[in-house]
């Protein structure tokens, strides 16, 4: 009953246009799964693909798409622990070798060999997606596939950089393109991690979900600020700043001024990834504030299951759209005028 043929978004080349069209569909590997994809997340990661943003080259032709949710339909021999029928979930991490330095201290994403999905390999924006066993998110059948599919990258990613920032419940973090996909899942979860959200990013749809829905208790918005750093600082109770600054926004500027509001002893960490763009911090205030900068990508295996867990247990709720898999270039219109207050799902269906 699995089809020959299905329909998928193809970019031939860099810059696009990404077309609808009829593509075969592949048979899994002897270490694969092979997905029905119901529902698939947009990340801004697709359009950096689409736009060749990156120092990374992409397969070309490419079927995009990394955060798809769907039903097992097919394994190789040598997948054990997943059955037809299963509930799961393609990532950003489509497979790594499971062998190297990295692999064996659980850090997959830094996987040399790591197969990326609608990047390196074809990703989520078709009907029949193809992954490694060993790397798909295992959903609980109660979970809601369009509902999840953000999770399974922005989700992951987000949850992962809280982490690794260190802060605790009850401290405060500055979350930076809070009105986006990355940045509405990461209010969520610093909500539900015990922590205290400033929200920064720009309009009044935006600030209204941050403050009514997700659960910020400030919104500086980075437009109309005379002040971004003046402003963050006066959003903490003491003035000093927050203890965590998380960035996820798709432009430079944030990267530069982090240093400067975060907290002393706080850390920042970078997640974003905007083209060409590079991180900026004052040597004397960073010293003498003794903080840390770090880079955070994605997550492991535990780290993806933990924060669909989360998600599970029905603490973390963002808003996302739904639209037919053939209407993805207005998804992608719309990102790239900074226009989406949380995230768009396609659904593979129409
Ligand atoms: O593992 C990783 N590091 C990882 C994983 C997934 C995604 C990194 N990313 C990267 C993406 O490639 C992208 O560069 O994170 C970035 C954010 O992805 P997204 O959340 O999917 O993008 P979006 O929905 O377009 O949201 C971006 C938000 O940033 C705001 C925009 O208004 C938008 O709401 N923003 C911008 I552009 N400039 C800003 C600024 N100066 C800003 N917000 C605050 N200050
Ligand atoms: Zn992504």
């Amino acid at each position: 009953e699995i089809p020959k043929k299905q329909m998928a978004m193809v970019i031939e080349k860099t810059g696009g246009p990404v077309e609808y069209k009829e593509i075969d569909v592949q048979k899994p590997g002897p270490d694969e799964v092979l997905i029905n994809i119901k529902y698939s997340g947009v990340c801004h990661t697709d359009l950096h693909a689409v736009n060749g943003d990156w120092p990374l080259a992409v397969k070309l032709p490419l079927v995009g798409g990394h955060e798809g949710a769907g039903i097992v339909v097919a394994k190789g021999d040598l997948v054990q622990d997943i059955e037809i029928g299963d509930h799961a979930g393609v990532k950003w991490i489509n497979g790594t070798c499971l062998a190297c330095d990295f692999c064996q201290q659980a850090d997959e994403p830094l996987c040399p060999k790591a197969l990326l999905s609608g990047y390196t390999v074809d990703g989520t924006f078709q009907q029949y997606c193809i992954a490694k066993g060993a790397h798909v998110a295992r959903l609980h059948k109660d979970i809601p596939l369009d509902a999840v599919a953000p999770v399974l990258c922005a989700g992951i990613t987000v949850y992962k950089g809280l982490k690794e920032s260190g802060a605790k419940p009850g401290q405060t973090v500055a979350i930076v393109g809070a009105g986006g996909g990355l940045g509405s899942l990461a209010q969520q979860y610093a909500r539900a991690m015990g922590l205290k959200v400033i929200a920064v990013d720009t309009g009044d749809d935006k600030k209204k979900m941050c403050l009514e829905q997700l659960g910020s208790y400030a919104f500086v918005d980075f437009a109309t600020s005379k002040n971004v750093v003046k402003d963050v600082q006066e959003a903490t109770e003491d003035g000093l700043g927050p203890h965590a600054v998380i960035l996820v926004a798709v432009n430079e500027k944030p990267f530069q001024q982090a240093a400067e509001y975060v907290r002393p002893r706080g850390t920042v960490i970078c997640i974003g990834l905007p083209a060409g763009a590079y991180l900026r911090a004052p040597v004397f205030e960073s010293v003498i504030k003794m903080i840390t900068i770090r880079g955070s990508y994605v997550g492991n295996r535990k780290d993806s299951s933990e924060a669909i867990e989360f998600f599970r247990r029905g603490v973390i709720k963002a808003p996302f759209k739904t639209v037919g898999l053939s209407e993805l270039q207005s998804v992608y219109d719309l990102m790239h005028k900074g226009a989406i207050a949380g995230r768009y799902v396609v659904d593979t269906s129409k």
